[in-house]
């Protein structure tokens, strides 16, 4: 069977589910975020990861039904949380290109905010930079459209999309992220080293929050700190976990 026809028994089995990895804030330890992750766990393959499967849906146009289910799926079982703990925490949802370009994002949105009765400043939508620079204008009129549903809207992997800044200070968005790749290089000096201080300064100058991912050791998180970016993910802090083991982390937490 092709992993096209794959994913759409998948999608009617019900294979898919939600891994959620924290964002914690160094300067309180408390913990910001979470990103919703998707995971397939294939009755006979055993676990497919998305780096394998999100390209097959989206060049299929599965993406649409299967990223509805991620922001369907995420803001109930984040609204859930919310009723568990007594408080409310965000939850950052990836948004694939093909997502990104459908006019009707942001009525898929509202839908998924409405039906769960999640608060709409506890949803981020996370967009790749890479994302932004085809059409502009596009791009940009479809970021004012989602951030009318009173949304987060988060730049993901700042830095590898080649967006102008003179372009950037016109959209409307609320963060930065800082990608693996950059992060990884920390605190060898190498040029990527760089790109992460240069994206820090830049958030900093636009008044955005700025956040790392893929923080792994003692090194980076101490040169993330004393570059002012407080923000951070990565297996350093926490994994990916289900929503079980996300509860008890809370709870170990407050
Ligand atoms: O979770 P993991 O590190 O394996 O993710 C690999 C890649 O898949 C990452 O780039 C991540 O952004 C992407 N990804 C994970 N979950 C989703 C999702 O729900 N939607 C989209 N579009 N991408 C996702
Ligand atoms: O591109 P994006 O940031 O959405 O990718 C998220 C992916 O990165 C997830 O699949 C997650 O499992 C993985 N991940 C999360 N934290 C770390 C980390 O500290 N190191 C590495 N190498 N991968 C991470
Ligand atoms: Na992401």
């Amino acid at each position: 069977m092709t992993l096209e026809r794959e994913l759409r028994h998948g999608l009617r089995r019900e294979e898919f589910f939600l891994l959620f990895q924290p964002q914690v804030d160094l300067n309180t330890g408390d913990i910001t975020a979470m990103e919703a992750l998707i995971r397939w766990q294939h009755p006979e393959r055993g676990e497919i990861l998305p780096d394998e499967f999100i390209p097959v849906a989206e060049d299929t146009g599965l993406i649409m039904p299967l990223g509805n289910w991620v922001l369907q799926q995420a803001c109930m079982q984040i609204k859930l949380l919310h009723q568990l703990l007594g408080r409310g925490v965000r939850v950052a949802v990836n948004i694939s290109a093909r997502q990104f370009r459908d006019p009707g994002l942001e009525n898929v949105i509202d839908f998924a905010l409405r039906t769960s009765g999640l608060e709409p400043r506890f949803l981020e939508i996370d967009i790749h930079e890479g994302m932004l620079s085809d059409e502009p204008e596009v791009a940009r009129d479809q970021l004012a459209r989602i951030r009318r549903t009173g949304v987060t809207i988060t730049i993901d992997d700042f830095g590898t999309g080649f967006s102008s800044l003179r372009q950037l200070r016109s959209l409307p968005i609320d963060m930065l992220k800082i990608g693996q790749t950059f992060v990884k290089e920390i605190p060898e000096d190498g040029p990527n080293t760089d790109i992460a201080t240069t994206i820090i300064g830049i958030a900093q100058q636009m008044e955005k929050q700025v956040v790392a991912e893929g923080v792994e050791t003692e090194q980076q998180e101490y040169f993330l700190r004393m570059h002012g970016c407080s923000l951070v993910q990565g297996y350093r802090y926490a994994s990916p976990m289900s929503f079980d083991e996300l509860y008890r982390y809370f709870s170990d937490d407050s």
